[in-house]
C-alpha cells in the first residue's frame, strides 16, 4: 500500500528511458506480489533482505524506476544518487556496523537480476579485493 499505483507510471518512465526492460523477479518484490522481508521503502527506493544472504547483515536497495543495471543509469535519475540511499539507510540500520556495498554490473560483474540494485552487506570482516 501506500505508493501502490506509481508503479505503472515508473515502468512507462522507464520503459520511456531505458526501452523497455524486462520485469524482473524484484518488479514482483515492489508490486508485493511475492514476498519479501522489507525493511524501508519510500516513494523512490525500497531496501530488502537478499534471499541468500553473504554475510550477517546483507540487504539490497533498489529504485523503483527499474533501471536495470548502473552503466545504463542516466544523468536525470535522481533516485540513484548512493548518498541518498546511504542516508536513509542509516536510520532503519542505526548501531549496525555496515561493511561494505556492492553493485554487480552485468556479465563481468556477475550481475543476475537486472535491476539495479546496491548490496549492502555488514556484521563480519569483508575480504578485499571481491572474487
Ligand atoms: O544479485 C542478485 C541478488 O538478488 C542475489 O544476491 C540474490 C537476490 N535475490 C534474488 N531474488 C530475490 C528475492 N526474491 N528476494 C530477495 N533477494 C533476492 P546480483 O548482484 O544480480 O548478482
Amino acid at each position: 500500500e501506500g505508493y501502490a499505483g506509481d508503479e505503472v507510471r515508473l515502468a512507462e518512465e522507464a520503459s520511456r528511458k531505458y526501452g523497455s526492460p524486462t520485469p524482473t523477479i524484484f518488479s514482483k518484490v515492489i508490486d508485493k506480489s511475492i514476498p519479501a522481508d522489507i525493511i524501508y521503502e519510500d516513494e523512490k527506493c525500497l531496501a530488502f533482505r537478499d534471499i541468500s544472504p553473504q554475510a550477517p547483515v546483507h540487504f539490497l536497495v533498489i529504485p523503483r524506476v527499474p533501471i536495470p543495471r548502473i552503466s545504463e543509469a542516466r544523468d536525470d535519475d535522481a533516485e540513484v544518487n548512493l548518498a541518498i540511499y546511504f542516508l536513509i539507510l542509516a536510520d532503519p540500520f542505526q548501531g549496525i556496523f555496515l561493511s561494505s556495498a556492492v553493485i554487480n554490473d552485468g556479465k563481468h560483474g556477475s550481475q543476475s537480476v537486472y535491476h539495479l540494485h546496491v548490496h549492502v552487506l555488514g556484521g563480519r570482516q569483508m575480504a578485499w579485493p571481491p572474487g
